[in-house]
C-alpha cells in the first residue's frame, strides 16, 4: 500500500546545490512564488531539501486534512532555527511559540482558557474597539491637515502602531498612546525591531543553528539585535504590570489583561509567562497590521463590494443599538471578507507539521517525523480548489460549495495560532470603525505583488487614500 517515500518527486538529493539555485533565482524572498512553479512542475505532491531544511510539500486541501488529523497531541511545527538559536545563546525561556510536548500543552492550556475561551474574549471587544475609534480619530485629523478634503498615504507605520496599541491593550490591559502624534521611542523601535527580526530571520532558514551563532555574520548579529530590543521593551512592560499587582495598584475585580490574569492565577513559572506574552506582543505587530492592509486594498479595488459591507456594517450597528459584542454576531460578509484577505494574502507561506505516525499522502507513504508542508499561499490560488481564484470575492465563503480545510490562515487544531481571537476581533473593530467612517480608495493599475519576508508582506508600498463617504 502505497508509493515508497524514496520515489516522491521534488529536489531533494543535493540538498546544498538546491540552496544555490534557490539562492541564485532570490528565494529568500520568493518562496511562495516558486512554491506556486513546483506545484506546476511535480504535481501535489513534492519533497525538497534545502540545506538543512528538509520537507514534503502538499497542496490539496483533502491532503491538509489527512495530514492534521495525524497530528497528535502534541502537534510540532517546523523550528525557526534562528528563532531558538537566539533563546539559547541568550538563555531566555522558551514560550508557546517554541517549546514542544508535555510542556508546550502545559502552558498552552492555561494560556488558551485567557487567549482564545469564548468566555474570556468578550473582555477584549471593549479594549479592542476603543483602539479602532481611536484609528478613526486620527483619520480625521490627517484629513483636516491635508487641507485636500482626504488623505493619501502608506499607512504601514500607522497599521504597525494600532496593531501595538490593541494587542498591548488586552495584554497589559493598558493604553501606549501610539495614535497620538508623537509616540514613546521606545515603541517606534520595539516596531521596528520586529520587522528587523522577521526580515534578518528568512536568509537564516535553511541553516543550523550552531552555525549561525559560530559566524557571527551581519545578519545573525543584526537578528540577535532585533530580538534583544523585543525583549527589553517587553520586559519594561510586563514588570509596570507585575509592580502594580503586587502593590495592589490593580484590582483584582475589573478585568485588567491577560498578563495580570495569568500573574493572578499564577499556574505558570513567571520566566515562562514572560516569555509567551513577549511572543503575543510581538507576533501582534506585523500579521495583523499587513492583513488589514491587504484588505482595505483589496475593498479599495472593489467599490461594489465595499458599499455592500458598509449596509451590512450600518443594518447590524441599528438592531444592534449599540451592543457591539452583539453586533459582530451580525456581520457574516465582512468576516468573510477577512478570510477572503486571508486566501489571498497569507501571512504564513506554509502550514507545517511533523507527523506523528506514518501516513499516506497522494498514494506515497509518509515515514513518522517527516516535516510536511501545506502550501497556504499556493492552494489559496489554485483554480482546482477556488472557482477564478484572482477574484477577490468574500461571497465564496457563505456559499453552499466546499470550504473543507480551505479557510486555513491561522493554521489548525490545537497548535492553530494562539493570538486568532485577538486578530480576529482586531480586524472585524477595525474594519467596521473604518468603513463607517470612511471611503477607501487607490491608485488605479497599479499592481502589488507578494514578497517573503518571513511573512509574506506587500512588495512595495500600497497607497490608500481615505476620505469621506
Ligand atoms: C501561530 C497566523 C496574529 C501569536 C500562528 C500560525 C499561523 C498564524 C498560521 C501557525 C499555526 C499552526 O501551525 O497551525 C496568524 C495570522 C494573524 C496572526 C494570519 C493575523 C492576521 C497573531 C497575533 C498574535 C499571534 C495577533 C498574538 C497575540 C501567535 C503565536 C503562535 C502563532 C504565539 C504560536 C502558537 C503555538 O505554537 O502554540 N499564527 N497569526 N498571532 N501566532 Fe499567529
Ligand atoms: C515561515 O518555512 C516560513 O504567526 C517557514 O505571530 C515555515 C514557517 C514556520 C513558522 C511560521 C513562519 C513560517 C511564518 C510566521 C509564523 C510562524 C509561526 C508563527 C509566526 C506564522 C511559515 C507568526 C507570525 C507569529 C510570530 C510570533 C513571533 C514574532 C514571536
Amino acid at each position: 500500500v502505497g508509493r515508497p517515500f524514496d520515489q516522491l518527486p521534488g529536489h531533494w538529493r543535493n540538498s546544498w546545490l538546491n540552496l544555490y539555485h534557490f539562492w541564485k533565482e532570490d528565494g529568500f524572498h520568493n518562496v511562495h512564488n516558486i512554491m506556486v512553479k513546483k506545484f506546476q512542475q511535480f504535481g501535489p505532491i513534492y519533497r525538497e531539501k534545502l540545506g538543512t531544511y528538509e520537507s514534503v510539500n502538499i497542496i490539496d486541501p483533502e491532503d491538509a486534512a489527512l495530514l492534521f488529523k495525524a497530528e497528535g497531541v502534541y502537534p510540532e511545527r517546523f523550528m525557526v532555527p534562528p528563532w531558538t538559536a537566539y533563546r539559547d545563546f541568550r538563555n531566555k525561556a522558551y514560550g508557546v511559540l517554541l517549546k514542544s510536548g508535555e510542556s508546550w500543552r502545559h502552558d498552552r492550556l492555561v494560556i488558551n482558557r485567557e487567549a482564545l475561551s469564548l468566555k474570556m474574549t468578550d473582555h477584549f471587544v471593549p479594549l479592542l474597539n476603543e483602539v479602532g475609534e481611536d484609528f478613526v480619530r486620527r483619520v480625521h485629523t490627517q484629513i483636516q491637515r491635508s487641507g485636500q478634503g482626504k488623505w493619501t498615504a502608506d499607512l504601514s507605520n500607522e497599521l504597525f502602531r494600532f496593531a501595538l496599541e490593541s494587542v498591548c491593550n488586552v495584554l497589559y490591559g493598558t493604553r501606549l498612546g501610539l495614535l497620538q502624534d508623537v509616540i514613546d521611542p521606545e515603541s517606534q523601535q520595539f516596531i521596528d525591531a520586529v520587522t528587523l527580526m522577521f526580515n534578518t530571520t528568512s536568509p537564516m532558514l535553511y541553516l543550523p543553528p550552531s552555525l549561525l551563532r559560530r559566524i557571527n555574520s551581519k545578519i545573525w548579529l543584526d537578528h540577535v539585535k532585533a530580538w534583544d530590543i523585543i525583549f527589553k521593551h517587553a520586559d519594561k512592560c510586563i514588570q509596570n504590570i507585575y509592580r502594580d499587582l503586587r502593590l495592589k495598584r490593580r484590582s483584582d475585580q475589573e478585568y485588567t489583561g491577560i498578563l495580570s490574569s495569568l500573574l493572578l492565577q499564577n499556574k505558570l513559572p513567571l520566566e515562562d509567562t514572560k516569555a509567551s506574552v513577549t511572543e503575543m506582543m510581538a507576533g501582534g505587530v506585523d500579521t495583523t497590521s499587513m492583513t488589514l492592509q491587504w484588505a482595505m486594498y483589496e475593498l479599495a479595488r472593489a467599490p461594489g463590494l465595499q458599499e455592500q459591507l458598509r449596509s451590512e456594517i450600518l443594518a447590524a450597528r441599528s438592531s444592534s443599538q449599540g451592543d457591539v459584542l452583539k453586533m459582530l454576531k451580525s456581520v457574516p460578509l465582512l468576516k468573510a471578507a477577512i478570510k477572503e484577505t486571508l486566501r489571498l494574502h497569507p501571512v504564513a507561506v506554509t502550514l507545517q507539521r511533523y507527523v506523528a505516525q506514518d501516513i499516506i499522502l497522494q498514494n506515497y507513504c509518509i515515514p513518522a517525523k517527516t516535516l510536511v508542508q501545506v502550501g497556504l499561499y499556493a492552494m489559496g490560488r489554485d483554480p482546482r480548489f477556488f472557482t477564478k481564484p484572482e477574484q477577490f470575492n468574500p461571497h465564496r465563503w457563505l456559499q453552499a460549495d466546499s470550504t473543507y480545510f480551505r479557510g486555513l490562515g491561522f493554521g489548525f487544531g490545537p497548535r492553530q495560532c494562539l493570538g486568532r481571537r485577538i486578530a480576529e476581533l482586531e480586524m472585524q473593530l477595525f474594519l467596521i470603525h473604518m468603513l463607517e467612517s470612511f471611503k477607501i480608495e487607490t491608485r488605479r493599475g497599479v499592481d502589488i505583488n507578494t514578497t517573503f519576508k518571513l511573512i509574506l508582506v506587500p512588495d512595495k508600498p500600497i497607497h490608500l487614500t481615505l476620505g469621506p463617504l
